[in-house]
């Protein structure tokens, strides 16, 4: 809206007032471009020195992908909203609800959610039928070496960069203690998983035991 846009092979040199500091990111507003790559993270180093001490630290940025053409898919969904909900309630979650409640609460429930022209599983466009989910770019499938080190404390700072999925978060046999949420520094909380939505940011300390372990998301 506010300007005619990045043409391939150009340069745009952003100018703008540092009033933070703290884990955040940019992603693209035109064409879909953010689901096809088009993000990364920017990470503010505080002017003085970082309350939060750690011996090392890496980005961890979440993402979604399709091998569709985002467009065809958006298509899809103004065409039909649910299409690919394969959790849909049918006539067996009907009779789970009668014995669970009532008929009446049965028939009162449904009657709700076919007003909203909605359903209860109803909780993102888009799901793993049509989306591959990533980490820094990589697959599900790839990996990484030379990420903890026994004794280091380590601080991982996560970036949700999806269009559309919430990842719940967690490192097997790790404690993560979070310190920074959305760019404030917080009151540390030391959790076993933590879940973000599209364009959060968790920073958490992890002090690894292993030198191996999954991230898993
Ligand atoms: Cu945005």
């Amino acid at each position: 809206i506010s300007f005619k846009g990045i043409m391939p092979g150009e340069t745009f040199v952003y100018k703008f007032k540092l009033q933070q500091s703290g884990t955040y990111w940019y992603h693209s507003h035109s064409g879909f471009q953010e689901m096809t790559g088009m993000y990364g993270a920017l990470i503010i180093e505080p002017r003085e020195n970082d309350i939060i001490s750690a011996n090392n630290e890496h980005v961890i940025q979440l993402s979604d992908w399709t091998d569709d053409d985002p467009m065809a898919l958006f298509r899809k969904l103004k065409v039909q909203s649910d299409v690919f909900n394969f959790n849909q309630p049918t006539v067996p979650e009907f009779f789970d609800d009668v014995s669970s409640s009532s008929i009446s609460n049965a028939l009162q429930r449904r009657k709700m959610w076919n007003q909203m022209r909605m359903n209860p599983t109803d909780l993102a466009d888009l799901s793993a039928s049509a989306m591959t989910f990533l980490m820094n770019g990589s697959t599900p499938m790839a990996n990484w070496r030379g990420l903890f080190k026994v004794g280091e404390k380590l601080r991982l700072r996560f970036i949700n960069g999806s269009s559309n999925s919430f990842f719940d978060v967690r490192i097997p046999e790790l404690k993560l203690t979070v310190v920074q949420a959305d760019g404030q520094n917080v009151e540390p909380v030391t959790v076993d998983e933590f879940r973000f939505g599209p364009g959060e940011t968790y920073d958490v300390i992890v002090e690894p035991k292993n030198d191996a372990y999954t991230i898993f998301a």
